[in-house]
């Protein structure tokens, strides 16, 4: 036999099992708060042989992307070691490793190319890049993703005072593709 209490009971539990889910929205997740970023770099700022900025810190999952001003810019990837010079061309590689998307950023004074490159983050490692075109690279033209701060760690200040009197080499191979601009009404 149902006693009333246990009635009560049943009746307590319906009525707790109807309540409208709660309408306060949950506390965003770490995915959403660790959301990737874009980092802008601009080739020739201001007519000047610099990436702006050229020292970059990036989290993995982050995208790097180059803009060019006038007149005929790229980027390649080098190594500390061996400025403006493409990663690997140095060694026994059969291949180039580093990134260079070729010079498909052309264009003419007050506008910018009407393609950027850009880079996914995959690790904390930095990453360290040139201007190939000419003696840019020798001018300074260069940056770096990631330096790091430690005590006698390689600075992107030490890589342009050994650009001065090294040689460009031009990558033989493009690695990695120009794509068009996303935003091409951004400005600098
Ligand atoms: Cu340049």
């Amino acid at each position: 036999m149902i006693s009333y209490s246990t009635l009560a009971l049943l009746a307590l539990t319906a009525t707790a099992l109807a309540a409208p889910t709660p309408t306060t929205p949950e506390d965003p997740s770490t995915t959403a708060a660790a959301r990737a970023n874009t980092h802008t770099i601009v080739a020739a700022l201001g007519g000047s042989l610099t990436f702006s900025p050229d020292n970059v810190q990036a989290e993995i999952g982050d995208v790097v992307e180059w803009h060019f001003l006038a007149a005929n810019h790229s980027v390649a990837q080098s190594d500390f070691a061996n400025p403006c010079v493409p990663l690997d061309d140095y060694a026994s590689s059969a291949s180039p490793s580093g990134f260079f998307p070729g010079f498909e950023f052309v264009t003419t004074p007050g506008t910018q190319a009407s393609n950027v490159f850009q880079i996914t983050i995959t690790d904390s490692s930095p990453i360290w890049y040139y201007c190939p075109q000419g003696k840019h690279c020798q001018a300074g033209m260069s940056g770096v993703i990631n330096q790091r701060y430690g005590e006698g760690d390689a600075t992107l200040a030490q890589y342009k005072r050994n650009s001065v009197g090294s040689v460009t080499v031009i990558p033989d191979e493009v690695v990695g593709e120009a794509i068009a601009n996303p935003n091409p009404l951004g400005g600098f």
